[in-house]
C-alpha cells in the first residue's frame, strides 16, 4: 500500500511523514534529518542544506519534489500546508513527542490533525522482490559470520569479545551494521532471553546462545543459534534443546498464508506446553523484520489478529529458559509464501557441541 492509499482511506487531505523508518520506504530518503508532505495530488520532501543534493538523488525517482529550506524545516512545512488548502493532516502520532505535537497545532493553525496509528507502519509489512533480496543479502553476511566464530568459542574469551569479532567479521562482508545491540549470553546468561554479550568469560559445560544480526543497504537480518560448549552435556541439556528445536521446526513447517499470527504462536507453545516447559516461554514466538529489527506483524498471543501474508517477513524464534541453568532459543527469518514459508538462513539448527 502507498501513501496515497493511506490519504484516501483515512479520507485525508495529505500526511506528513516524519518517522526516519517511513521516511526511508516511502521517500527512498536515508538520511538523518527531513520531513515530507504527501497530498492527494503532489509530493514534497524538505531538507535543509546537508541533504538537499542527496534528497534529489533519493526522493525525485520516488516522485516527491525536494524543498531546500535554510534554517527551520517545519516553517516552510506550514507554508505548503497552508498554500494546500489543507483542511485534514495526517501525523505520525506514534512517533511525535507532546512537545511536537504543540508546535504543530500552533504553527498549521485550524488545520484537524489526524493520528495515523499504526497504519503507515502496516503498509511496510508486505515486502517486494527488491526488499526481500536485500533482506536474505542480510541474513546471508549473519550466517557467514556466524560459521567464522565458532571457532574463537574457548575457554577465557570474553562474551563481549565475540561479540566484537562477530560484529566486525559482519561488517567485513558488508553489512552496514549490527541490526541490534548483540546478545552473547553463555552458561547461566542464557536464561536470561535478552542477555547482552557482557565481560562474562566463556566457560565450560553450558550453552551459548547467540542472538544477532545485520542491517544491509537498510534492511535487517535477526538470527539465534545455541551451542553447548563442553566435553558432557547432561540430559537435561539435551532435553531442553531438543524441546525447542522441534518447537522451532514444528512452527516452522506450519507457517503460511492465510494464517492468523496468533494461530501460529499458538503451534510452537502448545508443544513446549505440553513438554512440560509453558512457564520457560514467557515471550511471543516472533516479529516482522525489514528496515526496523522490529515490526510488523507481531507473532504473539496477544497481538492484534494480523493474517500472515504471502512475502511478509518474520522471525520464528521460541525458547526456554531456567533461572540458574540455563536457555536455549533458535531464530530463523522467514519468507511466508502460499502454502508454505521459505527459511531464509542457512546455518544448521541441529545441536552444535563444541569441546
Ligand atoms: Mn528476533
Amino acid at each position: 500500500m502507498g501513501i496515497c492509499d493511506v490519504i484516501e482511506e483515512k479520507e485525508l487531505d495529505g500526511v506528513l511523514i516524519t518517522n526516519l523508518s517511513n521516511l526511508r520506504y516511502f521517500t527512498g530518503f536515508t538520511g538523518t534529518t527531513g520531513v515530507a508532505l504527501a497530498l492527494k495530488d503532489a509530493k514534497f520532501f524538505f531538507a535543509d542544506f546537508r541533504y538537499v543534493e542527496q534528497a534529489k538523488k533519493q526522493v525525485v525517482p520516488r516522485g516527491y519534489l525536494v524543498v531546500g529550506v535554510e534554517r527551520d524545516l517545519l516553517n516552510k512545512v506550514t507554508e505548503y500546508i497552508k498554500d494546500g488548502g489543507i483542511k485534514k493532516l495526517g501525523i505520525e502520532d506514534l512517533d511525535v513527542s507532546v512537545a511536537k505535537y504543540r508546535v504543530y497545532q500552533e504553527k498549521f493553525g485550524g488545520v484537524e490533525l489526524i493520528g495515523l496509528g499504526d497504519s503507515l507502519l502496516k503498509c511496510r509489512m508486505v515486502k517486494t522482490e527488491e526488499e526481500l533480496n536485500l533482506i536474505k543479502k542480510a541474513a546471508e553476511i549473519a550466517d557467514e559470520a556466524f560459521s567464522k566464530i565458532l571457532p574463537k568459542i574457548k575457554e577465557g574469551v570474553s562474551e563481549k569479545e565475540l561479540a566484537n569479532e562477530l560484529e566486525y567479521e559482519m561488517k567485513k562482508l558488508g553489512a552496514d551494521d549490527k541490526s541490534f545491540e548483540t546478545i552473547i549470553a553463555s552458561n547461566y546468561r542464557s536464561a536470561m532471553p535478552h542477555g547482552v554479550a557482557s565481560e562474562k568469560l566463556i566457560e565450560k559445560e553450558g550453552f551459548v546462545k547467540f542472538d544477532f544480526g545485520c542491517f544491509y543497504k537498510g534492511y535487517a537480518s535477526d538470527m539465534t543459534r545455541t551451542v553447548y560448549y563442553g566435553d558432557s552435556i547432561s540430559s537435561k541439556h539435551l532435553e531442553v534443546y531438543n524441546t525447542v528445536l522441534e518447537a522451532q521446526k514444528l512452527a516452522v513447517s506450519k507457517a503460511k498464508a492465510g494464517m492468523e499470527v496468533k494461530e501460529l504462536d499458538k503451534v510452537a507453545r502448545d508443544y513446549i506446553i505440553q513438554k512440560g516447559y509453558g512457564e520457560n516461554f514467557g515471550h511471543g514466538l516472533g516479529h516482522g523484520i525489514g528496515l526496523e529489527i522490529h515490526e510488523y506483524p507481531y507473532v504473539s498471543s496477544n497481538a492484534e489478529n494480523i493474517v500472515l501474508q504471502e512475502n511478509m517477513v518474520v522471525t520464528i524464534e521460541p525458547g526456554i529458559y531456567i533461572e540458574g541453568f540455563g536457555g536455549v532459543r533458535i531464530e530463523d527469518d522467514v519468507i511466508i509464501k502460499k502454502d508454505g514459508c521459505e527459511i531464509i538462513n542457512k546455518t544448521s539448527k541441529e545441536l552444535i557441541v563444541i569441546k
